[in-house]
């Protein structure tokens, strides 16, 4: 049997470039799965856990870990990028889209703010939140999230850096006036757009 290095060279050759494309500028590729965390690691026991949509709505809504595990659940595959510079393709998580957390609510507001066991928080627009955007994930690869991770539950907004992707996340605040979060008032980017390398205020 010869091997076929002339095709394999190519298949590689190809799939690197496929790889350059899909990292936005000055990033590069890990195959790991860095963890990132400003603080320790919260432990929420899952009888104890629950996620809450307050703030700016008609009527707040509140799940048990139960409760959010019957909702529809969707698995996805993104890829992630970190402002450290770190981005990791095909990242596969499971969770409830943001879309289905707040179906049907009335609102009048314009941004959320996440909230988190550890006290972490990070702003968005919630236009960023809906229109299949993100995800509260619970589970990565298949396996239930780590806590390292952000487990029980994390949010998931790939199309901004990852810092946006609050860890251990218990719930969000509608907000009619955007409030800058934990990076976000350290000097990170309000918005944080990889493909406009948006990581540090004024950038
Ligand atoms: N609650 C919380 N969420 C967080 C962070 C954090 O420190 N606390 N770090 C953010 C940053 S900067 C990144 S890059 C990712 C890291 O997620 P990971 O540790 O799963 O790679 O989580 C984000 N979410
Ligand atoms: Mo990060």
């Amino acid at each position: 049997m010869s091997i076929p290095f002339v095709s394999r060279g190519f298949t590689g050759r190809r799939q690197r470039s496929e790889e350059a494309q899909r990292l936005p500028p000055g990033q590069y590729l890990v195959r790991g799965f860095p963890v990132l965390s400003a603080g320790p690691t919260p432990r929420t026991p899952l009888e104890r856990w629950d996620f809450s949509i307050v703030g700016a709505v008609d009527q707040p809504r509140r799940w048990t870990w139960q409760e959010f595990q019957q909702l529809p659940q969707e698995t996805i595959t993104k890829d992630i990028h970190c402002v450290t510079k770190w981005s990791k393709l095909d990242t596969m998580w499971t969770g409830v889209s943001l879309d289905t957390l707040l179906q049907g609510m009335t609102t009048s507001a314009k941004y959320v703010l996440a909230f988190c066991d550890g006290d972490y928080t990070t702003n968005l627009p919630l236009d960023d939140v809906t229109g299949g955007k993100a995800w509260i994930v619970h589970a990565y690869a298949g396996a239930p999230l780590a806590p390292e991770h952000g487990g029980p539950a994390r949010l998931l907004a790939p199309h901004l850096y990852f810092w946006k992707s609050a860890k251990w996340v218990r719930g969000l605040r509608l907000l009619a006036e955007d409030e800058p979060g934990f990076w976000e008032s350290l000097g990170y980017h309000n918005y944080g757009d990889p493909w406009k390398e948006q990581r540090y205020a004024g950038d």
